[in-house]
């Protein structure tokens, strides 16, 4: 555990500075030998040059700073090492570093130990990855509250009752004869209220995969009503042939979009419509799938009129995360409504009511991003599992008491694998880590 790690931080390539960073307990003494000075103040930034120890010539000049353990983002002695962004000397230093007793980091390493080192629990290090691959400026500050340790301290605190509720039933166990056995109604009452705050928590939490992966927008509709016109539009440039054929869009095509501080995708389909061309029916089977899956419905309509089909469709679709486009405007006022969807009229050929459309659009994204909470689909299992053990615990109020107990410390237990507070196989670790980059 204690051997020193090393990587480069910054990505590869030709850049003004990159950043090499080493952890552990020989960085100190490799800081020394590598510039050959008697010591290095804590974080202070030294300038200095760093010469090869082979050939004794200057490679480069650099600025370093020591961090002391455990006042580091690992918690253990670690350099950073400001050098000229210059790839071959940013991998000369990190050999001349191994040559000196340090190892190539593995994955998420830097952010592992940290993690180890009680830097941070586990759901603050697997955030870490998740703010430097944001792709939007709202996911970052979604992302904050993950890392702040508000959400952490809620979760603890959730945990810290459970336990202590454990540690007054159980000293009743052992000590039957001197201490009166709590109430059941007791246990009750504060079984319900740590249930009722998982159920708010539960509520209240959003999915943090949207705000990595940004929010979905599937385009759906009949044949040439426009989809792909829409699509073009809202995209700001050409990227779907569009053309007065039917089944023009045969296969689904997405884009990354900007807007309003979020990331989306915006995925075209091919229209439906009964067909004989067995690509286009697998291409209208794939849009049906997409609807399941997409965060975001705009189910695009002719001003002209709609028929049976459509209607039927619509009716399928969940109204509060569709919007009914009623396209071609320009052509004819739309002499239809349709119940229980908010509709938006636009001409895709004019660009009329795109601007209502878009603020429709954030609209719906601001309320999926307007929780307090952002847990990944993994830490909502464990949520959910803590609840149903409260849950079960709560029923049994004819059992014995240690069957009881069993099930709150079930629910301890999924909380603590959240924060990573039990010890956990290193799998799990692993798991957590594989997706970082070296040198995080
Ligand atoms: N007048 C008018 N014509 C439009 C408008 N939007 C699209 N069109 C025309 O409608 C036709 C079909 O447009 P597309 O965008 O290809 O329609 P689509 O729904 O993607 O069609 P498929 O991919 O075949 O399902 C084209 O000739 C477009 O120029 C609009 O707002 N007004
Ligand atoms: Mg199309």
């Amino acid at each position: 555990m204690n051997d020193t790690i090393v990587a480069i931080a910054t990505p590869y390539g030709y850049s003004a500075i990159s950043v090499i960073r080493v952890s552990g307990d020989s960085a100190l003494p490799i800081g020394k030998k590598l510039f050959s000075v008697d010591k290095l103040e804590p974080r202070r930034a030294h300038y200095l040059l760093l010469r090869d120890p082979e050939s004794g010539k200057v490679l480069d000049d650099v600025i370093v700073i020591y961090y002391r353990a455990p006042r580091s983002y690992t918690g253990e002695d670690m350099l950073e090492i400001f050098a000229h962004g210059n790839p071959l000397i940013a991998q000369r230093i990190v050999d001349i570093i191994i040559s000196l007793g340090a190892r190539q980091a593995e994955r998420g390493e830097f952010t592992k130990r940290a993690f180890l080192h009680g830097k941070m629990n586990l759901l603050q290090a697997a955030t870490i990855n998740n703010i430097i691959n944001a792709r939007s400026e709202q996911a970052i500050y979604a992302l904050r509250s993950r890392v702040e340790g508000h959400l952490s301290r809620k979760l603890a605190n959730l945990r810290e009752q459970l336990l202590d509720l454990l540690k007054e039933i159980e000293a009743r166990i052992d000590f039957e004869d001197d201490v009166p056995e709590i109430p059941r109604e007791e246990i009750n009452r504060r079984l319900d209220g740590v249930i009722n705050l998982l159920e708010g928590m539960i509520r209240d939490a959003r999915p943090m995969e949207k705000v990595v992966e940004g929010i979905s927008i599937v385009i759906l509709g009949k044949v040439n009503v426009g989809k792909s016109s829409v699509f073009n539009k809202l995209l700001g440039f050409d990227r779907a042939i569009v053309s007065s054929m039917e089944g023009t869009t045969r296969d689904y095509i997405s884009e990354n979009l900007q807007m309003g501080g979020f990331m989306f995708r915006v995925i075209d389909t091919a229209g439906i419509r009964e067909t004989e061309d067995y690509i286009e029916r697998m291409g209208i089977e794939k849009s049906l799938e997409l609807k399941e899956s997409s965060d975001i419905i705009l189910f695009v309509v002719s001003a002209e009129g709609m028929d049976g089909r459509e209607r039927e469709l619509i009716s399928r679709l969940p109204p509060s995360r569709t919007i009914v486009v009623i396209n071609k405007s320009d052509l004819r006022e739309p002499d239809f409504s349709i119940e229980g969807f908010r509709s938006i009229r636009v001409s895709a050929r004019t660009g009329e009511g795109f601007d209502r459309l878009k603020e429709e659009i954030l609209r719906i994204a601001g309320e999926m991003f307007s929780g307090d909470f952002y847990f990944s689909t993994g830490e909502l299992n464990l949520l959910r599992e803590a609840l149903q053990q409260l849950k079960t615990a709560r029923q049994m109020e004819e059992f014995p008491i240690d069957m009881v107990t069993y099930h709150i410390r079930a629910a301890a237990l999924s909380i603590a694998s959240i924060l990573g507070i039990e010890d956990l196989p290193e799998e799990v670790l692993d798991r957590v880590f594989r997706d970082f980059c070296i040198g995080k």
